[in-house]
């Protein structure tokens, strides 16, 4: 009896186990599939044949398929050198003397790609998991699961696919006191003062989450860099991380701050040019490259938001970049140097911010060394919800450039919103800069389609942090997902991305996967709605370090470009930045015919509206409505899809485990609230300008007096 009874609680704490999850597993859950799909599988996947010969990697990729079949199949999925039907061969011609028999066509699979086919061996029908390298067979056995997690079919299978992008990094802006600039997910993953000693399983847990999409580095510190990164005993810290990252093939990069050698190294200059500078640099390259023979390299912000320099000692930013990419080049070592700059001591106030990064490092087109890829954000403002892509990306032709997206959500909604980023990344991506002809978007661009450049990558800024959930919340998880599987394949499709991520997270019930779907699809554009419509920007940095909310009438900054008012010109006569070629003509650093469509008011797209021409309130667009009716139109219409957004996720009830409903129900509530503010706040404030009254008996919460007396860090008003 006693024994009956335990048999009985641990299944129900095992039952209860499975209903409650918090939302660490991410989308590698590996629950159980339904009965009609067991049998499906598991006549394909009956055991694991790795090869002869092992290695980190190969032993990870092994462990994932053994982790992975066994929670899927819920069997055990035996590992053996014996091939009978349903195998599961994994390996590469080095790593196993069956797969080398097999002489597989592995070209196209290239350094990290992979091939995955039906096949017969000694007459038994196996699935073949192949690659040129290690880390080629783990992001097979990752796209293998995922097959089973999506619930597509495993026989007849023939698929060869490899990313397009090689270099493909997380940028933690993380501090070494544990904080993080514009995180949200809790303090930093990195627990320096217990590093190198303390091995916290989370580091190999994060390397794993990240190898599942493609991810294949980390920069673990800001970019808004302190120079103790690279004293002795941080990087002792540093190669113990990579030590925990390798087997799942991250390999971890540093942002070096540019006066590290008067910093730390007692130097008196830090000029590039300066040959004990570069001495001291070498030095530091070698020491770090003894201890982590696989670093990635170095990432750069110089001369930008008060960041030293090569400008600080008279020399240029390719001065800079080359010298760091001279010194990393014999350990095959890449310098990622941001454009992200607008720091120029010569700055004419005069000048149009947002046109500051192509004035500055246009003219270092082709100056660079060929390990440098120069990073751009993707818009040429600052992370905002609604941007056009940044023109550099269509004016570099001799030089390698990568996109740095945001993941973190500085400017999309922060720790509230739920904001699908996968929306901006394909927008961006699929932008035609016109650069090359008509379909030179900006993926082909990455992708190194034009001028065959000896590296290509992406850069994302990370979302992650210590939250339990690793996010801060559940569908924060779809933005590090989408970003690792764009990196992967740039033109891949947000929506097909979005799905494959809800059916690894909530499971492939056809009703909640639609649900899902519809939710992440219509976010995107209801935050630009219900925060940037038509184009409308109000980047707000002086005012308070949270960047958050609408304090459009903040005009006391210390430079005009880092206050609100600069950016939305609202007065009596309109709304919105003049860079037409009646204006600032920023709108000529696009390429035709873009210079010329968007340098007309009538040509420019109603999503960019604002962002290009300064329009009369009583302008009319294509709906038959004012400016000033279609903001309104449109600030609404962010609201009232958040309310169905709601609506839709309370229908899911009793198909989400409790615990992640419920969160993603609060969260919604607190979205609702945030955007309600924006919105209020906002058409009060403007409405002094347009001096007309508001349409349909709409009628702000509270007077404009209100909003402005909020304190600097006010939380939304309820
Ligand atoms: O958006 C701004 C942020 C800064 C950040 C900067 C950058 C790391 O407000 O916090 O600094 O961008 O991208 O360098």
């Amino acid at each position: 009896m006693p024994r009956l009874i335990s048999v009985c609680l641990l299944l129900l704490m095992s039952a209860t186990a499975a209903r409650a999850e918090d939302g660490h597993e991410l989308w590698l859950r590996y629950q159980p599939v339904e009965e009609q799909w067991q049998t499906v599988y598991r006549g394909s996947a009956t055991t694991i044949v790795p090869g002869e010969s092992r290695s980190p990697t190969l032993d990870a990729a092994q462990a994932e398929l053994v982790r992975g079949l066994g929670g899927m199949l819920a069997q055990d999925v035996p590992v053996t050198q014996i091939v009978t039907d349903g195998s599961v061969l994994i390996g590469t011609p080095r790593s196993s003397s069956k797969i080398a028999g097999l002489k597989l066509p592995l070209a196209t699979a290239g350094e990290e790609g992979y091939l995955i086919r039906s096949t017969i061996l000694y007459g038994h029908a196996i699935t073949i998991i192949a690659a040129n390298k290690d880390i080629g067979v783990l992001y097979g056995v990752f796209a293998f699961l995922r097959r089973i997690q999506t619930r597509h079919p495993l026989d007849h299978l023939d698929i060869t696919d490899a990313p397009k992008l090689m270099v493909r990094v997380l940028n933690h802006w993380d501090n070494l006191d544990g904080s993080v600039e514009r995180g949200y997910a809790g303090a930093s993953l990195w627990r320096w003062q217990t590093l190198p000693a303390y091995r916290d399983p989370r580091y190999s847990e994060y390397a794993r989450a990240n190898a599942s999409i493609g991810i294949n580095g980390a920069v673990l510190n800001n970019v808004n860099s302190s120079a103790d990164i690279l004293t002795g005993e941080y990087i002792e810290k540093v190669a113990a991380l990579a030590e925990e990252f390798r087997p799942w093939g991250v390999r971890v990069w540093l942002a070096p701050r540019f006066t590290a050698p008067e910093e730390i190294g007692g130097l008196k200059t830090a000029d590039p040019l300066n040959p004990e500078v570069r001495a001291w640099w070498q030095a530091k390259v070698e020491e770090i490259y003894r201890q982590i023979p696989d670093f990635g390299g170095f990432l750069i912000k110089a001369n930008s938001e008060g960041q030293p320099g090569p400008q600080d000692y008279g020399r240029s930013h390719s001065d800079g970049a080359n010298m760091y990419a001279d010194l990393l080049a014999p350990h095959h070592g890449i310098v990622m140097y941001r454009a992200f700059v607008y720091d120029d001591p010569g700055k004419d106030w005069k000048l149009d911010r947002v046109a500051e990064a192509y004035r500055i490092i246009k003219p270092f087109d082709g100056k660079f060394r060929d390990n440098v890829i120069v990073q751009e954000k993707e818009g040429p403002l600052d992370f905002q919800a609604r941007e056009p892509f940044s023109p550099l990306f269509g004016a570099m032709p001799h030089t390698q450039m990568a996109v740095e997206f945001p993941i973190t959500k500085e400017y999309t909604g922060q720790s509230s919103d739920l904001s699908s980023t996968g929306f901006m990344y394909e927008e961006i991506y699929q932008s035609d800069t016109c650069a090359y002809g008509k379909g030179s978007t900006v993926a082909r661009i990455a992708e190194g389609v034009y001028n065959h450049p000896k590296l290509t990558g992406v850069a994302g800024v990370a979302n992650v942090g210590n939250d339990r959930n690793w996010n801060g919340s559940i569908f924060n998880q779809a933005n590090w997902y989408a970003f690792g599987r764009f990196a992967w394949d740039p033109d891949a499709s947000a929506r097909t991305i979005g799905g494959e991520w809800t059916r690894m997270t909530f499971g492939n019930d056809p009703v909640v996967v639609a649900a899902v779907v519809d939710m992440l699809m219509k976010s995107f554009p209801a935050l630009i709605d219900y925060q940037q419509p038509l184009g409308l920007n109000f980047l707000d940095i002086d005012r308070a370090n949270t960047h958050y909310g609408p304090w459009l009438w903040y005009n006391e900054a210390r430079r005009p470009d880092w206050g609100d008012v600069y950016f939305h010109r609202a007065n009596e006569t309109g709304l919105g930045f003049d860079r037409s070629a009646t204006g600032y003509n920023s709108v000529a650093q696009y390429n035709p015919p873009l210079k010329e469509l968007w340098s007309d008011v009538r040509t420019t797209p109603e999503e960019l509206l604002l962002w290009f021409h300064h329009v009369p309130w009583v302008y009319k667009l294509k709906s038959g409505r004012s400016l000033w009716e279609e903001l309104q139109f449109r600030y609404h219409r962010g609201i009232a899809t958040v309310e169905e957004m709601q609506k839709t996720w309370s229908g899911l009830k009793g198909k989400i485990d409790d615990e992640r409903f419920a969160a993603v129900t609060q969260f919604l509530v607190m979205q609702h609230r945030d955007a309600v503010w924006f919105r209020d706040a906002a058409l009060s404030y403007f409405a002094t300008f347009a001096k007309q009254p508001f349409s349909g008996g709409y009628k702000p919460k509270y007077p404009l007096a209100f909003y402005k007396a909020l304190p600097p860090n006010a939380a939304p008003p309820d």
